[in-house]
């Protein structure tokens, strides 16, 4: 039937399709009336409360503060107002000539993928985002898409990033958006095609993105090229990062010294970026560190700089005001209740640190912290996401584990037994780095370095024995692709004995991958996942499929199930009802179901269970095979 309803679909009729389409209806998945609407929605929630949350009471929430708009506060012109008044060149000498010091809030991205696993909803955002728009003006951008957002959305929310960043463009109008964008490997874990690469970032920039963040895993210029140039046509702001690693003022580590990073920002300056990034991704680089590189930065190159850090040191501030005194351009800071940690430092701090001073922020702190009393409240709900680093730790400089594999390490550990073994986990990461050729370590390449430490610590491998034993051993996938010069090239080159270990014989290569990749197909992806998922497939949705085509296709799944499940409060979606609970769920404008659950029954010789619900006040009984 559904062909039939797709024809008979009024806006398909009208030939209004737009390729937008999809992406708001998901519905078109499911067509008929909103009956069965209610009875996938019934069929989650009972699936929720029987096999996620076990039928165990879920805790209780209180409800969340919303932020108060104060209109004598609001400022007129939001950041990309300003952009497309003066146009690029404009905007980026305005920047130029900024006193202040210019802040980024990442929120809404790097904060909570640090901190909660990425798991924050569309839902939770949009319910913030018009107080964003009136309250974050005075910011340089938001971070609010990119790295793991887009994986995670798909995998475990069950909900398009692309109608994320479509819907908070809608009610965020007025202030920059800015992506972390992974240069070849885009918002996924390897080397992609370069056709992917260069209409990934197109769509991008046509749905809402402002400010391009790209960084290559190995500081490895020539892979960044193609995303920069593609970057660059789009006429968005292009931040061409420099991932920073070691200590330049350690005189015992030497491989990433002063020069090395004034010779990157000089190769990145004369590839035509807008701004340089600093991304420091572990938190590593010190406070008079700061000083100095940034310093140096700006002797050296004429293009803005912008500072990336996470506070797990508890440095993080601090790093932030030396690099302001030594002229950086733009800092990023997080709301102080989603700060601190693996997350960036405060910004409501850094706020106050500055004022009365030469480069104050001028910012009203108090809309920020309207919307930060929202994330506080909010984050109780994904309080099983927190991880359980509770202090600052200053043994990250030791071991250099970026912000958001640091809380994600030890889980991974845990699930394969190695849970009272997270020291040495750390030891071997340390020690992984050294054998790999001391590398860069942010997604992709830390994720070689941790899948080869926690192999090493299985297979009780050291790098003495590493070389002699490993010819037995199959290693990782990340390892092999590594060794295979499939992520790029390090700085020194990758060591040719684990090289030659891990390869067994298989040559590397030592050209940019996207060189050699074959193109994507993307009319046949269409025709075959129309075909499978009677839709009718976007590029979007062909890009989603082309990075991740099993998380994609079992979200398609999820949706052919349940339906759209994007309306549900977060505490449903996450632990379903207690008995006797209600909730209210917008289905679409103005029609709204109340589902209220009433009993759950015990586990059948089937091996179902029979969960009672009252669906606008009619009894519904749904069948729910218990999987514990
Ligand atoms: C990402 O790639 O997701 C990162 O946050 C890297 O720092
Ligand atoms: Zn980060």
């Amino acid at each position: 039937g559904f062909l039939v309803n797709v024809l008979n679909n009024p806006i398909f009729v009208e030939g209004k399709c737009s390729t937008r389409f999809i992406d708001i209806n998901p519905e078109l998945f499911e067509i008929r009336e909103s009956k069965d609407r209610g009875t996938k929605l019934l069929q989650f929630i009972g699936n929720t409360v029987v096999n996620e949350n076990k039928c165990e009471d879920k805790p209780s929430f209180d409800s969340i503060y919303q932020p108060k708009i104060n209109k004598d506060i609001i400022l007129n012109e939001g950041s990309r107002d300003l952009f497309n008044r003066l146009g690029k060149e404009k905007y980026m000498e305005s920047i130029k000539n900024e006193k202040k010091l210019l802040l980024t809030d990442t929120t809404m991205r790097d904060a909570h993928q640090s901190l909660l696993a990425t798991r924050l909803r569309t839902y939770d955002l949009l319910k913030v985002a018009k107080p964003t728009n009136e309250y974050m003006k005075d910011l340089f951008s938001i971070e609010m898409w990119g790295g793991a957002t887009y994986d995670v959305a798909y995998r475990f929310l069950k909900e398009s990033p692309w109608i994320r960043l479509q819907k908070l463009r809608e009610e965020i109008p007025s202030v920059l958006f800015q992506m972390l964008f992974r240069a070849s490997n885009g918002v996924g874990y390897k080397n992609y095609p370069d056709n992917v690469i260069e209409e990934f970032i197109k769509q991008s920039a046509e749905q809402g993105i402002d400010v391009f963040r790209i960084f290559d895993s190995l500081n490895w210029v020539e892979n960044m090229k193609p995303s920069i140039s593609t970057a660059l046509e789009t006429g968005k702001i292009v931040e061409a990062s420099i991932c920073y690693t070691g200590d330049i003022l350690d005189p015992t580590k030497n491989k990433y010294n002063l020069e090395y990073y004034i010779r990157m920002a000089k190769e990145l300056e004369e590839l035509g970026t807008d701004i340089i990034c600093v991304k420091d991704m572990a938190g590593l680089l010190k406070p008079y560190s700061a000083y100095t590189l940034i310093k140096e930065l700006k002797n050296n190159v004429n293009t803005p700089i912008h500072l990336h850090t996470h506070d797990t040191s508890g440095n993080g501030i601090a790093t932030c005001l030396m690099a302001s005194e030594a002229g950086v351009d733009i800092v990023d800071g997080a709301l102080e209740t989603m700060a601190g940690l693996t997350s960036q430092p405060s910004l409501n701090a850094i706020v106050e640190a500055l004022k009365n001073t030469e480069r104050d922020t001028q910012i009203n702190l108090y809309g920020y912290e309207e919307i930060g009393n929202y994330y506080k409240d909010l984050r109780k709900i994904y309080s099983r996401f927190e991880s359980d680093l509770s202090n600052p730790s200053a043994e990250i400089y030791k071991y250099e584990i970026p912000g958001g594999q640091y809380t994600n390490l030890k889980p991974q550990a845990d699930s394969l037994g190695l849970s009272n073994k997270f020291d040495e986990v750390k030891e071997k990461y340390k020690e992984a780095n050294e054998i790999l050729g001391d590398i860069i370590k942010v997604t992709p390449s830390s994720k070689v370095v941790g899948d080869l430490a926690i192999f090493m610590v299985k297979n009780k491998l050291d790098k003495n024995n590493i070389i002699e034993e490993g010819e037995k051993l199959s290693f990782p996938d990340s390892v092999l692709d590594y060794c295979k010069g499939m992520i790029g090239q390090p700085e020194g080159g990758i060591p040719k004995d684990i090289q030659r270990v891990v390869l067994k014989g298989d040559t590397p290569i030592e050209e940019r991958p996207g060189k050699l990749i074959p193109k994507e197909d993307f009319e046949s992806i269409k025709a075959d996942l129309d075909k499978r998922f009677k839709m009718n497939t976007n590029i979007r949705n062909i890009l989603s499929y082309t990075l991740y085509p099993k998380v994609y296709e079992d979200y398609l799944k999820h949706l052919q199930l349940y339906n759209d499940i994007s309306k549900l409060d977060s505490h449903v979606y996450f632990y379903g009802l207690n008995k006797g609970e209600e909730c209210e769920v917008e289905i679409e404008e103005g029609k709204i179901l109340t589902i209220k659950l009433v009993d759950i029954g015990d586990v059948k010789e089937n091996g179902n269970r029979t969960v009672s619900f009252e669906l606008n006040g009619m009894m519904r009984d749904i069948d729910i095979k218990d999987n514990n």
